[in-house]
Order: structure tokens, then sequence, then C-alpha cells
């Protein structure tokens, strides 16, 4: 499919400074300058590990040690990592036009657009954040020390002792609150509910917008939803979209057409151009 959106970033600079609303999705594509991996793109961590294997509640009932080694490993992976000059643009974007102006609806749960100073009320983290720990069974959440606490002892996995480095499942904590379920990263997994207070929040903003006028789509495959749906939301409300992207073929799924842009290549270059 031959994409027909604009690659014009004046055209694109010039709409952007007279938008009030702007709304944006952020995906994987965004933090893989900072060195972080993808899902399903080039050298995605799907093609690795089985999504389905690792992101599912199902996985993680099957095998809460192999999953908790997934995240263990990508929550390394993100301390290591730094916020990229997209982030930090679009952060800054975020402080001058204030949430009325500008509202961010990340997927990813690496901590970068937030460690970028977006400010957390234009933030809104729809897949959850790798730093936090819940229940499996009760309401129960753990943030901050408590949770580096719980980090520290599967890091250091009695499993050591026995002469095998390997996560078990007797390794994995069980929570202190309902002292039953056990503790697991506070993502939210395929057939999982998205956070409640973060769809409303998004959905006040959306409805307190007469018109969205630019919607910003940057480095997502775009195949996961309900996050996805939010661009086809944005349009509904008049948006020209914007596609950031360094794979051409992901851009057919979105449909674009004449009024929209597709701007091909590392978001970290882009992101910072666009929004000069
Ligand atoms: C660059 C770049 C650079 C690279 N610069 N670009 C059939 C049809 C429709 C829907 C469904 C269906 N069957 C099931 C569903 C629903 C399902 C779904 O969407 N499935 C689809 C796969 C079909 N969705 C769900 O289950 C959701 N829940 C739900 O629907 O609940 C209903 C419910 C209600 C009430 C009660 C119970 C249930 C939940 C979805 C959760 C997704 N979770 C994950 C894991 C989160 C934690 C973690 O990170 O580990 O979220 S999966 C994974 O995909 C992760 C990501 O946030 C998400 C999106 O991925 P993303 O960001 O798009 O990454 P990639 O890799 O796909 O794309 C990266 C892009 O960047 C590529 O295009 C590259 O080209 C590009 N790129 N370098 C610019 N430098
Ligand atoms: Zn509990």
């Amino acid at each position: 499919l031959r994409p027909r959106a604009s690659r014009s970033l004046s055209t694109f600079q010039s709409h952007l400074s007279v938008s009030v609303r702007t709304l944006s999705l952020l995906g994987a594509g965004l933090s893989a300058p900072s060195g972080l991996q993808t899902f399903r793109g080039l050298g995605g961590l799907w093609r690795t590990y089985d999504a389905k294997e690792l992101s599912t509640p199902a996985a993680f009932e099957r095998n809460p040690a192999l999953v908790w080694t997934f995240y263990l490993e990508r929550r390394r992976a993100a301390r290591a990592a730094h916020p990229n000059k997209a982030h930090k643009a679009l952060a800054e974007m975020a402080q001058r036009v204030g949430v009325e102006g500008f509202l961010a609806i990340s997927m990813n749960i690496d901590g970068l657009s937030e460690r970028a100073g977006h400010p957390p009320e234009a933030l809104k983290l729809l897949h959850g954040n790798l730093f936090d720990i819940k229940c499996t069974k009760c309401e129960h959440i753990l943030q901050g020390d408590a949770a580096d606490e719980v980090i520290q002892s599967l890091e250091k996995p009695s499993a050591e002792s026995s002469g095998s480095p390997a996560l078990r499942r007797e390794d994995i904590p069980k929570c202190s609150s309902c002292q039953s379920g056990l503790l697991r990263p506070a993502v939210v997994w395929f057939n999982e509910p998205l956070p409640f207070e973060t769809l409303s929040s998004i959905y006040s903003w959306i409805q307190a917008s007469p018109t969205i006028d630019t919607m910003l789509v940057i480095g997502t495959s775009a195949e996961v939803y309900p996050a996805t749906a939010y661009i086809e939301v944005a349009r509904q409300k008049g948006a020209r979209i914007a596609v950031v992207n360094v794979e051409k073929e992901d851009v057919g799924l979105l449909a674009l057409e004449e009024q929209d842009w597709y701007f091909e290549g590392h978001a970290a270059v882009l992101v910072p151009e666009m929004l000069s």
C-alpha cells in the first residue's frame, strides 16, 4: 500500500503552530533510540520470546519465574537507559503548552518520558509501569522503596544456594496484604483491562475538546487495542494525523489520508525537528 500522506515538515509545522489541542500516542519506537527493544519491529522482543508466553495472565500463572525474569531484565535495561531527544522534545512541548493543549498517551512502561521531565498530568500510562508491583489477587500495589525491596529479593533468589541461578516459582514473593496472591509487575497484559483512572482521565480530556487538531503517532506498530483506537477518535474530532516510524509498511495499517503526514525515520531525529 502506497502511503498517500504528505512528508512535508513545513506544512506540518505550520499546522502545529495553529493547533490548539494536540494528542499523541507513543510506542516502543520512541524508546528504541535509547537502546530499548521494541516488540514487533526490527529486533523486536517478540522475535526472541513468544509474546503469548510472557505477556498474558495465563502465562504468569503457568510460569511466573519466566515472566519475572523477562521483566527483571527489562527493568535493568530501562534503568540503564537515558531519555533521548524525542522524549525531551515531547516533554518540553508539554511543559510549554500545558495539559489543555497537549496530552501524551504512552504505551511504554520504561519511565523514560517521566525522566525526560514530561509533566505527569500530561502523560497517561496506558499499559502501566515497569517499576510498580501489584498483587495477582487483591488491589495491593507496591511502589518506590517497597517495590525495590521485592526486586532485590528476586534478584538474589535463594536458588543461588542450590547452584542454579535461575529464578524458581518458590522465589516469587506473596502479597503481604492478602497473604495468598503472587506479586507481579504492575503492567497490562493481553486480555486484561486497562487502568480505569487512566482511561477515564483520557476520556475527560477528549470530551472537553470540541475538536482535536493534531494527532501524533510515534514509534508504534498500531496493532494493539484499545490504544490504537485513540487515533480514530482523534480523527473523528477533526485531527490531522502525523506518523513517525522507521518502517514504511507499518503506515498501511493506519489508513492515512491526504491531509495527514508520514515521516519515515528515527524518532530521536524527526520528533525534535517536528516540534522545534
Ligand atoms: C521506530 C523506531 C525509531 C522502531 N523511531 N519508530 C482482535 C482484534 C482486535 C483486538 C483484539 C483482538 N484480539 C485481542 C484483542 C485485544 C488485545 C489486542 O489488541 N490484541 C492485538 C494484538 C490484536 N488487547 C488487549 O488484550 C488489551 N486489553 C483489552 O483489550 O482488554 C479488554 C478487557 C476489558 C475488560 C476486562 C478484561 C479485558 C491489553 C493490551 C495490553 C498490551 N500489553 C503489552 C505489554 C505491556 C507491558 C510490557 O511492556 O511488557 O503492551 S503488549 C506490547 O504491545 C506492549 C506495548 O505497549 C504494545 C504496543 O506495542 P508498540 O509500542 O506498538 O511496539 P511495536 O514493537 O509493536 O512497534 C514499534 C514500532 O516502532 C514499529 O512500528 C517500528 O517500526 C517502530 N520503530 N524503532 C521510530 N527509532
Ligand atoms: Zn494481595
